[in-house]
């Protein structure tokens, strides 16, 4: 390995959580139920792949693609209203840490992020700059489980995917890594699903899996 290619909600931030209680309050005002074990299939996916989903429970009249957007135009306001004011300080000790051993071992380290509010997250945890490559919602057509956003990433690089370690909290995500010829190393819902080559009980374990030096 000589790249760790990052997912960045559920894994780098907990912008999961944000994303939850945005559909939450959107399948709540056309009532349809909606939970966090529903919300674990919508991790990775683009976001009106997820309000696909989310309107499999919908029993109200067909919705048009104007009114389609228009809900996850609002869905992407209260989440981006929930990420104002997020900070340096939102960022792990755990995760900071992580990121600087990699990065003092000599690993090149990426974004692979379906969400198009990837920069706005990255600047406001202070890691606008920190990246060597960013791939993310806005320059990929195919959402995971596509591999479009990491073999973009590992382009980016200039790295072979069999050179990129993807990190990932989506059983979407582990699949994408996978069908682009990566290697998968998982947290969250998609480790306790077994998604991974490596299911991890937290993200510090990547120092144990990757060794002191890229090979
Ligand atoms: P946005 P990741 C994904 O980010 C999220 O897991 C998923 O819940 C979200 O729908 C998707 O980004 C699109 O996000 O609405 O911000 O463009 O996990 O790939 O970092
Ligand atoms: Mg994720």
């Amino acid at each position: 390995m000589k790249a760790v290619i990052f997912d960045l909600d559920g894994v780098i931030c907990s912008t999961d959580e944000y994303h939850y209680l945005a559909w939450k309050t959107l399948a709540d005002s056309l009532n349809i139920p909606f939970d966090r074990t529903a919300n674990n299939r919508l991790r990775g996916v683009s976001r009106m792949a997820s309000l696909d989903l989310i309107l499999e429970q919908y029993r109200g009249p067909a919705l048009s693609c104007v009114e389609k957007e228009a809900l996850v135009n609002r869905k992407n306001q209260i989440y981006r209203e929930s990420l104002k004011n997020m900070s340096p300080q939102d960022l792990s000790p755990e995760v900071r840490d992580t990121l600087c051993e990699l990065r003092a071992r000599g690993y090149l380290l990426a974004i692979g992020s379906s969400s198009k509010n990837t920069p706005f997250i990255l600047n406001q945890l202070g890691l606008g700059k920190f990246f060597d490559a960013v791939s993310d919602g806005n320059n990929i057509k195919n959402s995971k489980p596509d591999p479009e956003v990491f073999q973009k990433a590992a382009d980016f690089l200039g790295l072979q995917p069999k050179d990129c370690l993807v990190v990932e909290d989506a059983l979407s995500g582990a699949a994408a890594a996978h069908s682009g010829g990566m290697t998968a190393a998982c947290v969250g819902d998609a480790s306790a699903q077994g998604a991974g080559d490596y299911n991890m009980s937290s993200l510090s374990d990547l120092l144990k899996i990757l060794p002191e030096h890229p090979e």
